[in-house]
């Protein structure tokens, strides 16, 4: 169904559910009330995103006895990550949960995340985001009416392409690469000697099978749950990127939740941050293993992939001041002496 047509039909159902008796969209408090929440994703039905999704919706809808109704859409059904994170700036829809990359246009902070090989563990990643740190980022977001929530994850990013085996900076010379529209990862990829270009994931497919691309950068369960092996032959590790997703949720819909609500939704969030990760994390390796099956997949030796580490240097100067001299310190120092320590 075009978006249009189910934003259309969102916006009537929450108009049915406005004069519905003892219903209301986030208005007056009252414990008969029930409190809808239209939550879209960019990825699939398969993906751990959704499935995550569909975790939180459970716990938030039995804790609350029913008085917060969830409603999920997925496959970019209510429009790409821009879309809808200004979709809940303006309050027609509630939750949503983009990827760190096109946050940055609304803070741009946020792109520290996406430095080129920032993260050198999972647990490194967690330590930072769940930091004092991470939770200072979320709170940013309420300058553009927005509340974060948590951290989800997405993932480390590997290189796919229809043409050849990549296994250094030099064989992904003017590669046409699909990127998330944030400048960052246009300059990495330029770094790396590719000629990327910016687009929303849900246009990705039908780009690279009708060639306007050659190639797209995305985690392993990804790669593989939107069948992106019918048209591309050859993966990389790379690992280039390890990027973040947000769960968020509008803050107009936030701060006219009543307390209790807010608490059974930001426990679940933070339940669900660990039940995410997990299931994301098994996912990437097992699908890694069936991907094997369908498509080359080259994996670097620690020389190759130091080519490339030594390509995005540059980017670190770059966007210094971009993201902040004093944040961007302070990731690269909590990382430092968390490696240090583990
Ligand atoms: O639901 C999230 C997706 O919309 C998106 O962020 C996924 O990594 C992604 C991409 O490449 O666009």
């Amino acid at each position: 169904m075009n978006r249009r047509i189910i934003r259309t039909l969102v916006a009537l159902c929450i108009m049915v559910a406005l004069f519905a008796p003892g219903t209301v969209f986030a208005g007056g408090a009252s414990e008969t009330q029930t409190y809808r929440i239209t939550a879209g994703i960019g990825l699939n039905d398969r993906s751990a995103q959704y499935e995550s999704l569909e975790f939180f919706k459970e716990l938030v809808e039995s804790r609350s006895n029913g008085r917060i109704q969830m409603e999920l859409f997925h496959s970019s059904q209510l429009g790409d990550d821009r879309e809808m994170m200004e979709a809940l700036q303006r309050g027609e829809q509630e939750m949503t949960c983009p990827s760190t990359a096109p946050i940055a246009p609304f803070v741009p902070e946020f792109a520290v995340f996406d430095l080129p090989f920032l993260f050198p563990s999972y647990e490194a990643a967690d330590h930072v985001l769940d930091s004092h740190i991470g939770q200072s980022m979320l709170d940013k977001l309420s300058d553009v009416g927005i509340k974060g929530l948590v951290f989800w994850e997405n993932g480390y990013r590997h290189l796919t392409n229809s043409a050849r085996a990549v296994r250094t900076p030099a064989d992904v010379r003017g590669m046409r690469v699909r990127t998330m529209e944030n400048p960052l990862h246009l300059d990495a990829w330029r770094a790396m000697g590719a000629n990327p270009t910016p687009m929303a994931f849900g246009e990705l497919f039908s780009a690279m099978q009708q060639r306007v691309v050659d190639g797209q950068e995305n985690p392993w369960g990804t790669i593989y749950l939107q069948n992106f092996p019918e048209v591309q032959g050859y993966a990389t590790d790379t690992g280039h990127i390890y990027s973040p997703f947000v769960l968020m949720i509008g803050k107009g819909y936030w701060d006219r939740l009543p307390a209790d609500l807010q608490k059974i939704v930001m426990d679940a969030a933070i339940e669900s941050r660990t039940f995410n990760r997990e299931l994301n994390r098994r996912y990437n390796e097992e699908y890694l293993e069936q991907l094997r099956d369908v498509m080359t997949v080259v994996e670097l030796t620690p020389q190759q992939r130091q080519q490339f580490q030594d390509a995005v240097q540059p980017i670190y100067r770059q966007y210094a001041s971009v993201v902040g001299e004093e944040l961007l310190r302070s990731v690269t120092a909590m990382i430092d002496e968390f490696m240090a320590n583990n």
